[in-house]
C-alpha cells in the first residue's frame, strides 16, 4: 500500500464521516432527512470499508464507532465532576407561586424564567473532552452513575464530536438531558416483544431504563433510543450567562434540544404555558410527566444554590394524576420487609398514563372501609409518575350487589403466622420471625443499589437462594462460596464469581449504607447518613440512648423509639454479630489521622453553614491538610458558599475560582 493510497483514504474517510455525521443530525436531531436510507447506508458501507483497510485510522467519534462493541461483564461507576440533583415538586399552582416567592426574595423581581416540557425519560450526563465524547453515565445516587458509554454511543442523536461555533469549544463539558423512547416506538418494540413471547415493557420509560442498562451494547443499538438535551455539569473553558444561552449554544453543537423551551419574564405567563401543555401532552410523541421551571440568569441561580436534595433555582410542576375506571377482579394481600400486610387490589388491566396498571394498593384496611371498597366493584385508579397506582373512589352507581366485602386475613398470607394490629395505627403486622416474605424483601433492601449496592443480588437470585436453604437472613450472604452458588438455575460460574465478588466488596461501604440497609422502620437513606455522621459506629448506635438520638439533627422522636425498638431485638443481635464476624465495615470513616486528602488545597469559607459552625469546617479543612484563608484570590482552590454569602462570593465568581455549596463540600470531604 502506497503513502499515497492511505493519505487519498484518509481524505476520504474525513469526508464520508463529515457527510455521515450531517446527513445522522439532519435525520435523527432535527427529524428532516435529506437523503434516502439506502444512500445513507452506501456510504456508511464505504466508510466501513476504508476503515477495515486502515484501521490505524479509527477514531472514536467516527460513525461506524455507533454500532456497539463487545458486551461488558459490569457497568464501571463514574463520579459526576458536579452532582446531578433532581428537582423539587410542585402540584399546583399554589406550590408555583411559592417557589417565584422563594425565588424573588433571593434575586429580587426583575428574574426571567425558562420553562421546559419534562421529558419522562432516564437522566444522563455525557462528558466531552476537547468535544469528543468520552463518558455517557447515568445519574444513579447523584454522585456516582453508572458508565454506559458503549450504550449511548449508539444513540443518533448523540453526537460522537460536538460541532462547537468557533472559538467556543469546552475543553470539558458535562452535558445533561434525558433519553427517551417515542410512544409509536415504545408500542411496536412491546408488540415485537410479545411476539417473542418476552414480557412487555411497563412503560416507554422503563423500556428506556432497561435498553440502556443493557450489558451488551449490540441490544441497546436497536433500540429506538432518542434524546433532549437541557443542562449543564461541570464546565471548562467556555462561559455563559443564562440557561437559554447554554441551549442555543447545544443547538449550535448538534445536540437535540426540544423545541418547545420558552423564556417568559412574567410569571403568570409561566403558570398559563405550564397549565396549557396539561391537556396537549397527549399530542406529543413522547411522553411527559410535567413541565421543568427554571431561573435564566445562571449568577442568580449560584446565588439560589441548592437544598441537600434540590436546586432552589429550578422546580418541576407535575401533572396531576390520570385517573381510569377499572375493575376490582381480588384483594390479594402482600407482606413487606418490616412485615407489614398491605391488601393490593387486582385489577382488570387499563393503560394509565403510559402503562398497563393490573394492581393498585388499598393501603390498609381503614382505607377500604373508609372508601367502601369491595372486590367486584368498578372504581377509579389513579396514578402519577413513580408513584404505585392506588384505587381512589368506587363508583357506586355500577353496582350489582354481587360484590363482596374484603376481610384482612387472620393469620399471615406467607408464613401462617398470627397477624396483629399495630397499637396506634391502621398497620397489620405478620408476627413471625422466619416470615419468608420478610425474610426475603429484607434481603432483597439489603443488597439493593442505595443499600450495600450487591450487584446481582436481585429479587430473582435472593428467591433461589432462600428456596435451596443457603440463607436465612441477611448476613448469610457473606458466607456463600461459589460452590454453594453455580448449581442454583441460570447461575455459570463467571456469575458466580462475580456475585461472591460483589458481595466481598460490599463489606467496605460505609456505614450509613449498612445502617439503611439494615431496613429499621422509619430509618431512610438521609436519616442513616446523619447517623452515621453523628455516631461514628454500629456499637454507638446499638447502644445509643433515646435522648442521645433525638439529639442528632433530624432525628425526630418516631425515628428514635424506632431504632431502640430494633435493636433490642433478638433476631437484630444475631445479625449483627454475623455481619461482623464477617468483616462488615462498622465504622464511620474518620480522617483525623493518616493522609492529608486536602494538602496544597486552598479554601475560602463564606456565608452561615448548616452543619457546621466556622471553626469547625476549618478545623475539618486543617484537619485534612488543606489551608482556610480570610479572603479570596487567584490562589483559592475553593470557595464554599453558606447562607447569606458576602462579597467573597462576587469576588470567587469575578475571579473564576470553583465555588462549592454545603452539600458539594460534604462530598469532598467525604470523597477523600
Ligand atoms: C426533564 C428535565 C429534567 C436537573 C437538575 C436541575 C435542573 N426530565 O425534561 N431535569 C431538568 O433540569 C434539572 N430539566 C428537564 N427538562
Amino acid at each position: 500500500m502506497s503513502f499515497l493510497d492511505k493519505a487519498l483514504a484518509e481524505k476520504r474517510i474525513q469526508e464520508l464521516r463529515q457527510i455521515l455525521n450531517h446527513h445522522n443530525y439532519l435525520y435523527y436531531v432535527l427529524d428532516k432527512p435529506e437523503i434516502p436510507d439506502i444512500e445513507y447506508d452506501k456510504l456508511m458501507r464505504e466508510l466501513i470499508d476504508l476503515e477495515n483497510q486502515f484501521p490505524e485510522l479509527i477514531t472514536p467519534d467516527s460513525p461506524t464507532q455507533r454500532i456497539g462493541g463487545e458486551p461488558l461483564a459490569a457497568f464501571e461507576r463514574v463520579t459526576h465532576r458536579e452532582a446531578m440533583i433532581s428537582l423539587a415538586d410542585a402540584f399546583n399552582e399554589g406550590d408555583l407561586r411559592d417557589f417565584h416567592r422563594r425565588v424573588t426574595a433571593v434575586v429580587g423581581n426583575e428574574v426571567e424564567y425558562v420553562v421546559e416540557l419534562k421529558i419522562d425519560g432516564l437522566a444522563i450526563s455525557l462528558t466531552y473532552e476537547n468535544g469528543v465524547l468520552v463518558t455517557a453515565a447515568t445519574r444513579g445516587d447523584g454522585t456516582v452513575g453508572e458508565d454506559v458509554t458503549q450504550n449511548v454511543k449508539t444513540i443518533k442523536s448523540v453526537p460522537l464530536r460536538i460541532n462547537a461555533p468557533s472559538g467556543k469549544m469546552p475543553s470539558l463539558i458535562e452535558v445533561r438531558g434525558e433519553i427517551y423512547i417515542p410512544k409509536e416506538d415504545f408500542k411496536k418494540l412491546n408488540e415485537e416483544r410479545e411476539d417473542m413471547e418476552l414480557e412487555p415493557f411497563a412503560n416507554p420509560r422503563n423500556a428506556a431504563a432497561g435498553s440502556i442498562r443493557q450489558l451488551d451494547p449490540k441490544i441497546a443499538a436497536k433500540r429506538p433510543l432518542s434524546t433532549f438535551i437541557y443542562g449543564i455539569g461541570y464546565v471548562e473553558g467556555i462561559q455563559f450567562e443564562t440557561h437559554y444561552q447554554v441551549l442555543e449554544f447545544y443547538k449550535a453543537c448538534g445536540f437535540r434540544v426540544n423545541p418547545h423551551i420558552k423564556l417568559f419574564k412574567n410569571f403568570d405567563d409561566v403558570i398559563e404555558y405550564c397549565m396549557s401543555w396539561r391537556e396537549k401532552r397527549d399530542l406529543l410523541p413522547y411522553e411527559i410527566d410535567g413541565m421543568v421551571i427554571k431561573v435564566n440568569s445562571l449568577q442568580f441561580q449560584r446565588i439560589l444554590g441548592s437544598t441537600a436534595k434540590n436546586p432552589r433555582w429550578a422546580i418541576a410542576y407535575k401533572f396531576p394524576a390520570e385517573q381510569k375506571v377499572s375493575v376490582i377482579e381480588d384483594i390479594i394481600v402482600s407482606v413487606g420487609r418490616t412485615g407489614i400486610l398491605t391488601p393490593n387490589a387486582v385489577l382488570k388491566p387499563v393503560n394509565i398514563a403510559g402503562s398497563t396498571v393490573s394492581r393498585a394498593t388499598l393501603h390498609n384496611e381503614d382505607y377500604i372501609k373508609e372508601k367502601d371498597i369491595r372486590i367486584g366493584d368498578s372504581v377509579i385508579v389513579q396514578k402519577a409518575g413513580d408513584i404505585i397506582p392506588e384505587v381512589v373512589a368506587v363508583v357506586k352507581e355500577k353496582r350489582t350487589g354481587r360484590e363482596k366485602e374484603f376481610k384482612m386475613p387472620k393469620v399471615c398470607p406467607e408464613c401462617g403466622s398470627e397477624v396483629i394490629r399495630v397499637p396506634g395505627e391502621a398497620a397489620y403486622r405478620c408476627t413471625g420471625v422466619a416470615c419468608p416474605a420478610q425474610i426475603r424483601r429484607s434481603i432483597i433492601h439489603f443488597a439493593s443499589r442505595d443499600a450495600m449496592d450487591i450487584r446481582g443480588l436481585g429479587p430473582a437470585v435472593v428467591s433461589l437462594l432462600l428456596s435451596a436453604g443457603l440463607v436465612k437472613d441477611a448476613s448469610d450472604i457473606y458466607f456463600l462460596k461459589r460452590e454453594d452458588l453455580i448449581p442454583l438455575e441460570r447461575m455459570g460460574e463467571k456469575s458466580a464469581d462475580n456475585l461472591i465478588k460483589a458481595i466481598q466488596n460490599s463489606k467496605k461501604q460505609p456505614l450509613s449504607r449498612l445502617i439503611y440497609a439494615l431496613g429499621i422502620p422509619f430509618i431512610g437513606s438521609k436519616a442513616s447518613f446523619l447517623l452515621a455522621e453523628a455516631l461514628g459506629s454500629m456499637d454507638k448506635l446499638q447502644t445509643a440512648t433515646y435522648d442521645e438520638l433525638i439529639k442528632i439533627p433530624e432525628i425526630g422522636s418516631k425515628m428514635a423509639e424506632s431504632i431502640i425498638t430494633f435493636f433490642k431485638q433478638e433476631q437484630t443481635k444475631k445479625l449483627l454479630t454475623r455481619l461482623k464476624e464477617a468483616g462488615v465495615n462498622m465504622e464511620e470513616r474518620r480522617q483525623v489521622e493518616g493522609p492529608k486528602p486536602l494538602e496544597n488545597l486552598t479554601f475560602v469559607l463564606t456565608g452561615t453553614l448548616e452543619k457546621y459552625s466556622r471553626k469547625e469546617a476549618k478545623e475539618i479543612i486543617e484537619n485534612l491538610g488543606g489551608r482556610v484563608t480570610g479572603s479570596v484570590s487567584k490562589k483559592t482552590d475553593y470557595v464554599v458558599v453558606g447562607k447569606d454569602p458576602g462579597s467573597k462570593y462576587d469576588k470567587a465568581v469575578e475571579l473564576g475560582v470553583k465555588i462549592i455549596d454545603e452539600n458539594e463540600f460534604d462530598k469532598l470531604i467525604a470523597e477523600r
